[in-house]
């Protein structure tokens, strides 16, 4: 299967890496005005390059000036390998150190060296070069490739650099195409008969012609017109390669370099990272609230740094920090990124993504080792566990954990045989969910003994507890599932639960039954019960005798002795059916209430149905005519 990798050129201002690129393609990648007449790269350049059987690569030129390293660092984002550009007369120069720390942060693996314009200094000369680059590189992380002279002049050495791209593109990383697509837009432009045209390299994934995708930030929604790969139609983006997406509904003034285009909806922008921190040496510390600017893809923002620590020193040691950047973008865990320094802009480290969606509190990253391991299983674990009872999503394995979605499945299993379980849609650490369900089984037993004649805790209560609504449904129909609770219209309560009043209280219970007997058709509010009878819990008790059926509240707090309420309610409908229909003023006297008491009782017969309103009259409901409420013409009911 044919291979395609993006090369990235490197190295000081003026040191041929324009020349090499047209040597080795023919193409000028130095395309606009300003750039022809000062004699400089300013902004990145592409060119094809085939390099032979198997092997295709994209050339991306990126400028050497001081002045730019902010568009170098957008090129060298999507690199695999890199080719180092030295020339023979200068040798090793600021912009040579700067980007190749560049590309050591952005974890590029193998790169090319070229020591250029070779036709200009004499072979001792190029050998103390050469030798001086080697043993630079040496202390490099990059596999590189030794050092070939070359002239882009006379075209010397440029077979054998070809030769080391080769070998270098062995050593690079591959790029996954089963594996969520994302694009850093780094141009945007319109085309005439394509509207709106990004390029930039495919970093992961594939995208098909007519496929819709996500631009962000925004989010904006687009569908893909067409392909394009170097001026060549294709059928689908894939990774690896200088990519040309022209989309519908995609204004162009919409995006720019440093948006994304993406496919999948786990894709989301975020203002957070919690990142590992490597500082160059020479770097000063960074402290509380340190301001950097982070380039990640081909965005950069300004972000403020929160250390774990005191600081970050340089040093070969990463550390904690959250970045808090001032505007979101797109991250995902494993994200390489470049930090450099707000002014002077000079490249200071680099940090790795650990969590691009880290929990707002505490306000400082935890430990993050266990969550920056490379072991996926391991790795979720520590994710799950940073969540607690929360649990994470299944759906944040991809973006936030880092896993390819063929991984997701096989990884799921294996965390399930080390202490994580499933819980619909999220997993958690199987000891916080036996946590949350102790919590909340302790919980009901309390409540249980604070309030023995409740049936249980109200269900607006116990979300409230638990503090977030999706881990409060789990939690219940967890435990109603297993039997161990018990929901029963609004309330909850353990299976066991009956609800009964304490021996201390059984007493005024009797006085309470007692008070509501004597109260009759007037019945009582809470606050007159709770005033004739203190040192009882008047409220719950009179809610039980509800529960027990020997009262019945109407409103909000006013309770009757069911005997009573129902024996006046017959004698209503006793005088409804005997005149058709009844007013309040015809019923008051014959039940001997006063107007106050009577229309709180017509209206709770009104509910129940027993009777129903006509203006200002009371005709039989159809509740009437239950057997219960049959009331025999001129007998007393049998209440
Ligand atoms: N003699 C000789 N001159 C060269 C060679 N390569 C490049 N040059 C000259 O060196 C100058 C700079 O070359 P560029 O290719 O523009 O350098 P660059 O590294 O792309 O410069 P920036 O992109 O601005 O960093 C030009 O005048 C080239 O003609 C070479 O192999 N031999
Ligand atoms: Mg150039």
């Amino acid at each position: 299967m044919e291979r395609h990798v993006v090369i990235g050129t490197a190295g000081h201002v003026d040191h041929g890496k324009t020349a090499l690129v047209k040597a080795l393609t023919g193409v000028d990648t130095d395309r606009w005005e300003e750039e022809k007449r000062r004699g400089i790269t300013i902004d990145l350049g592409f060119a094809p390059l085939d390099l032979g059987p198997g092997l295709k690569a994209s050339v991306v030129d990126v400028p050497g000036h001081e002045d730019f390293v902010r568009n170098m660092v957008a090129g060298a984002t999507g690199v695999d390998v890199a080719l180092l550009v030295v020339a023979a007369d200068e040798g090793v120069m600021p912009q040579t150190v700067e980007h190749t720390a560049i590309l050591d942060l952005l974890d590029v693996r193998a790169g090319a060296v070229a020591i250029t314009k070779a036709d200009l200094a004499e072979p001792e000369w190029l050998e103390l070069v050469s030798t001086d680059v080697k043993e630079r590189l040496a202390r490099s992380p990059i596999h590189w490739e030794p050092p070939v002279a070359v002239s882009a002049v006379t075209g010397a050495g440029l077979d054998a650099l070809r030769e080391a791209l080769r070998h270098a593109a062995r050593e690079a990383r591959e790029r996954a195409a089963d594996d969520l697509f994302r694009l850093p837009v780094d141009r945007v432009f319109s085309l005439a008969g394509a509207g709106t045209v990004v390029t930039g390299t495919t970093w992961s994934g594939t995208v098909a012609v007519g496929q819709e995708v996500t631009v962000h930030p925004g989010p904006l929604r687009a569908r893909v017109r067409s392909v394009e790969v170097h001026g060549h139609a294709e059928e689908r983006a894939e990774p690896g390669r200088r990519t040309a997406l022209a989309l519908v509904g995609l204004d162009r003034a919409a995006a720019r370099r440093g948006s994304v285009v993406v496919s999948d909806p786990s894709w989301r922008p975020t203002a957070e990272l919690d990142v590992l921190v490597s500082l160059l040496p020479g770097a000063r510390p960074l402290t509380q609230r340190s301001q950097v600017r982070l380039h990640l893809g081909t965005a950069d923002v300004l972000a403020r740094v929160v250390p774990a620590g005191e600081r970050i020193q340089p040093g070969a040691q990463t550390q904690a920090a959250r970045l808090r950047l001032e505007e979101p973008i797109v991250a995902r865990w494993g994200d390489r990124a470049v930090l450099r320094a707000a002014s002077p802009a000079t490249t200071i480290g680099g940090c790795r993504v650990v969590d691009p969606f880290p929990a707002p509190r505490p306000r400082r990253p935890g430990p993050l080792a266990d969550r920056a391991g490379p072991d996926p299983v391991q790795r979720v674990r520590a994710f799950v566990a940073a969540e607690g009872p929360r649990g994470l999503a299944v759906g944040d394995l991809t973006v936030r954990v880092g896993l390819s979605p063929r991984e997701v499945p096989g990884v799921v299993e294996q965390a399930a045989g080390s202490g994580v379980v499933r819980a619909g849609d999220r997993l958690v650490l199987q000891a916080a969910a036996e946590q949350a369900r102790a919590r909340v089984l302790d919980r009901l037993a309390a409540y249980h003994s604070e309030h023995p004649m409740l049936p249980g805790l109200p269900l607006e209560a116990f979300r409230q507890l638990i503090g977030e609504p999706g881990l409060a449904t789990r939690l219940l129909s967890a435990l109603t599932s297993e039997g161990a609770v018990v929901q029963d219209g609004g309330a909850i309560r353990l299976s066991g639960h009956r609800p009964a009043i304490p021996p201390e209280f059984l007493g005024g219970a009797a006085a309470l039954r007692e008070e509501l007997a004597a109260a009759g058709s007037e019945g009582r509010s809470t606050a007159e019960l709770a005033g004739r009878h203190s040192g009882i819990p008047a409220a719950e008790i009179a809610e039980f005798l509800v529960r027990e059926g020997t009262a019945i509240r109407m409103g909000k707090d006013t309770y009757y002795d069911r005997a009573k309420l129902e024996s006046a309610a017959r004698s209503v409908l006793r005088e409804v059916k005997k005149r058709g229909e009844v007013t309040p003023s015809e019923v008051r006297v014959s039940l001997g209430l006063t107007r106050k008491h009577l229309i709180p009782i017509l209206e709770w017969m009104d509910a129940q149905g027993l009777t129903v309103r006509v203006g200002d009259a009371r005709r039989l409901g159809p509740a009437a005519r239950e057997p219960r409420w049959e009331v025999l013409d001129g007998l007393p009911s049998q209440s």
